[in-house]
């Protein structure tokens, strides 16, 4: 298949690359394309070398599916034209997310709503993909009627500026020198919390916590379900946490639940208190999966239930959950 990575220098897009190639997609075609300033520049797949290419010359290359990861105002503009040529775009921005005609899609939840004349395809914001693979087999057990969620966010989810921030900040902190970095954030980020991720909207809440809201009633196809977020940046890298209190409309047998998650597809519990066990950015890192634990049930509410929800947001909250659409489309000849 040929396969276009738009934004293939960035953190997701390198990651794309990285996943493509270890979950053995068959790119028998690779097209890297990034914006002008990049164009030329050269990235690495498979032990191969690629120039990185401009959009025009990616859809006059006519790849059969172009993962996007670019921002935006990219995908707003370039979707479309690449779509129009007959190329499936599968796009990790939040462009087109909310587009009534457009499929948002988790494969582990809803992938038997794509089909072959979807030529765009949204791939969920990474707080959002977490969350609903470890409650999605929950709700069709017990039925949610309201999750009340708190995010801890890595700082890779802004992007290599917030990274080099980090680890700028880091350094002055630990060997006592100054080295030279942009602020990604209005605040440092080392030994601090920040309770904003992107810009405030009317309501009070930040666009990330507003994504929560509305992509999770998209994907689990159910705008019964009641959400309210705070999404916070911390100094971490490896990967999103969540503390999610879920209450439901049936009562649950705690036992159950740590079976369906156990048995849920892209979950793994890790609870095991008596050895202090429970999922970890660190752990995550690098990882597919969506880690769960801290499994117990809220005592304060009848049918409620708390857990923590760790996974690793470059990889599951993006590049590999791209992947795995294009995977699925290429395996339900969708493309
Ligand atoms: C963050 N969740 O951690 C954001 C990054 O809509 O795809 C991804 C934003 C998005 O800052």
């Amino acid at each position: 298949m040929k396969v276009a990575v738009v934004g293939a220098t960035g953190l997701v897009g390198t990651k794309m690359l990285q996943v493509l190639s270890e979950r053995n997609f068959p790119v028998s075609e690779l097209i890297p394309v990034a914006s002008a300033k990049s164009v030329g520049r050269e990235v690495e797949f498979r032990g191969k070398k690629y120039k990185v290419a401009g959009m025009e010359a990616a859809i006059a290359a006519k790849p059969d599916v172009a993962l996007f990861s670019a921002g935006g105002s990219t995908s707003t503009e370039w979707a479309p034209k690449f779509a129009a040529a007959g190329i499936t775009v599968v796009d990790n921005s939040s462009a087109w997310r909310m587009d009534p005609k457009v499929p948002l899609v988790v494969p582990e939840i809803n992938a038997d709503v794509l089909t072959s004349n979807d030529k765009i395809i949204a791939n969920p914001n990474c707080s959002t993909i977490q969350m609903v693979v470890a409650l999605a087999p929950l709700h069709k057990a017990y039925k949610i009627k309201r999750i009340v969620v708190a995010t801890y966010q890595s700082v890779t989810g802004t992007g290599v500026k917030a990274v080099e921030q980090l680890k700028g900040e880091r350094h002055k902190e630990v060997a006592g020198k100054e080295s030279s970095y942009e602020m990604a954030y209005k605040y440092p980020i080392d030994l601090n919390v920040i309770p904003q991720i992107d810009v405030f909207l009317d309501n009070g809440y930040t666009k990330e916590e507003m994504k929560m809201v509305n992509e999770t009633k998209k994907i689990m196809r159910d705008d019964s379900i009641r959400v309210t977020a705070t999404t916070v940046r911390i100094p971490v890298m490896g990967g999103h946490s969540e503390a999610v209190n879920i209450e439901f409309e049936n009562d649950f047998d705690l036992a159950e639940v740590r079976h369906l998650l156990e048995t849920a597809p892209g979950v793994i519990v890790v609870d095991d208190l008596p050895n202090h066990k429970y999922p970890m950015p660190m752990d995550a890192h690098e990882k597919d999966d969506v880690f769960v634990g801290r499994i117990r049930r809220d005592e304060s509410q009848p049918n409620a239930l708390n857990l923590w929800v760790v996974s690793d947001n470059l990889r599951k909250g993006a590049a590999t959950n791209a992947v795995q659409i294009a995977e699925y489309l290429a395996a339900n000849n969708l493309i």
